[in-house]
């Protein structure tokens, strides 16, 4: 195996016997085998496509097997050897193998048993010999995959876009194909082009479904009921859910990055919807623990689980861990009576927190603000807005965002989306005039409605997103983080501070010219000198 996608990767050489996310090498490798295998789908289907046919099951299979390989979400290689079969039968009902080579493995008689690929190879060094191609072909897919994300869940709620199917077909089918640094760069921007369409697509079918989120206070308490703690980013599955738990004495808390989900009227509705329980993804092993009852992970980030809760833990959509019990979907249902059954077995959660935050500053919301946030910068009471949005993570150094939050001046806005708000939305910051001084706009998908504020901050003073007093100080850990990155060079924000390591697929050269072209600012500093953001 080589992975090398995430930030925990090990540096210099990549994971190469074992995923510091507990990754298998040969679930690694059937990944990989799974990506190049709709490489060639992608290939086939843009073919079809031209010819008329309709290829909705093959983008349904892409955008899935995209997702499914995302850091954190899979560990199950029955589910991958499955979901190769079903590329390969989708590539036989389109007429079979399109002859594409990808230095030199031909996916016309490509063989799946372990031993053959272990002989052959079709893992990320083999994207290109030229280590700048390959990076950006890295770059490319990680986008890719951060793109097939979204579009999972936009799709989940009915949601489509041609041009970002178009984009996920072109994407793939240009992994195998010999091109240069300079024919792949425009390619990697076109994916940010279709990371803000498909954020702002999977926006509009959140909202359409569950309402504009509003400013919500969420409690972090345990109630004394038996209950199910739902993690992951699916809102639909949290809906099924409190749909089927209603009236059955089971309380439902939200986990991660399932938080957002309380500031939507839909969910507000819901009175077994208790409130949210622990904090980030890294630190489940000990609060599923405490929790005590049945936990649904609906997409990333899964740790491979412990014996303490393993048999209460349960996987649905592309979430998948070898043993633990999978929810499908079946005739358009996903049916969780045996997590309900569980959870009334289940004592009540342990007590983590003893505090409400308060959430759902989206766009729509800060919109609504907005007179008062312009007036608040034009008096000088809020003298900078700082992005602060992605990922959070185990490293240690990621401390440094808490600390970084902590040290900022109290005249500073934090504006923030994605699991890294973990990291100071406890901190109780306070707020200026009646602004609170973190605003969470949601998930890491809803990076779009800070760009939406930014963009509206722009146009209502009459300066551009790079002369606003705005900084970005984002963290990232996975795929899903590359794609919020290449949106925001897409829009042309500039000046970008990137922790709490630069990504280790970037070859030197590569990084010298998104330093050069897009001001971006990386690791070392960060790890090292908290002023080189500059707050006046
Ligand atoms: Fe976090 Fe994990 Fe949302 Fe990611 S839970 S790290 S960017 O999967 O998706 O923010
Ligand atoms: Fe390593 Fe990250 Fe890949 Fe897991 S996803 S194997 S931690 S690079």
């Amino acid at each position: 195996m080589k992975c090398r996608q995430c930030e925990e990767t090990i540096r210099g050489q990549g994971c190469s016997k074992k995923g510091v996310c507990g990754k298998a090498p040969e679930t690694a490798e059937l990944q990989d085998l799974l990506i190049y295998s709709i490489e060639g789908l992608a290939i086939a289907a843009e073919k079809a496509k031209g010819e008329g046919k309709d290829i909705d099951e093959q983008i349904e299979h892409i955008t899935e097997a995209l997702f499914s390989t995302l850091t954190n979400v899979n560990f199950d290689s029955g589910y991958f050897e499955r979901m190769i079969d079903r590329s390969r039968k989708l590539i036989d009902g389109l007429g079979g193998w399109v002859r594409k080579t990808r230095y030199g493995v031909d996916c016309a008689d490509y063989d799946y048993s372990e031993k053959a690929l272990k002989a052959k190879g079709v893992g990320i060094d083999t994207l290109s010999a030229d280590a700048d191609a390959r990076s950006l072909k890295e770059l490319l897919l990680y986008g890719l995959k951060g793109l097939g994300a979204y579009y999972y869940h936009a799709g989940a709620l009915g949601h489509r876009d041609p041009e970002v199917e178009g984009f996920m077909l072109k994407g793939l089918a240009s992994l195998p194909r010999d091109m240069a640094a300079s024919e792949l760069l425009p390619l990697v921007l076109e994916c940010g082009a279709a990371g803000v369409k498909c954020m702002a697509l999977l926006d509009k079918a959140n909202t359409g479904a569950y309402g504009t989120p509003e400013i919500t206070e969420v409690s972090l308490r345990a109630r004394g009921n038996p209950g199910i703690l739902v993690t992951g980013h699916d809102l639909r599955d949290l809906e099924e859910l409190l749909e089927q738990t209603r009236g059955s004495g089971v309380d439902v808390y939200t986990h991660g990055e399932m938080l957002p989900a309380h500031a939507y009227p839909k969910f507000k509705g819901y009175g077994n919807l208790a409130g949210n329980y622990g904090g980030a993804w890294h630190a489940q092993r000990e609060e599923f623990a405490s929790f005590n009852g049945p936990v649904l992970v609906t997409t990333n980030c899964l740790v491979p689980p412990e014996g303490s809760y393993s048999g209460r833990l349960f996987t649905t959509g592309p979430a998948g861990f070898g043993g633990v019990a999978h929810i499908p979907r079946k005739n358009g249902r996903k049916d969780f009576s045996k997590v309900i059954e569980m959870a009334k077995s289940c004592p009540p959660p342990e007590p983590v927190d003893d505090m409400s935050i308060t959430i759902g500053f989206a766009h729509g919301a800060v919109l609504g603000l907005a007179d008062k946030v312009l007036g608040a910068i034009s008096s000088g009471a809020v003298k900078r807005l700082v992005v602060m949005a992605g990922c959070d993570g185990r490293r240690r150094e990621r401390d440094y965002y808490t600390k970084f939050a902590e040290a900022l001046p109290p005249d500073t806005v934090i504006l923030t989306a994605g699991c890294a708000k973990y990291r100071y939305n406890k901190l109780g910051l306070g707020d200026i005039g009646g602004i609170p001084r973190v605003l969470d706009a949601g998930q890491c998908n809803d990076c779009y409605s800070l760009v939406v504020v930014a963009l509206k901050l722009a146009e209502a003073t009459g300066l551009s997103v790079n002369e606003l007093p705005l900084s970005f100080n984002i963290s990232w850990y996975e795929q899903k983080a590359c794609l919020v990155l290449l949106s925001l060079l897409h829009l042309g924000v500039k000046d970008i501070m990137i922790g709490p390591t630069l990504p280790e697929f970037v070859s030197p050269d590569i990084l010298k010219v998104l330093v050069e072209t897009f001001g971006i600012k990386g690791n070392s500093s960060v790890d090292t000198d908290m002023g080189i953001l500059k707050i006046e």
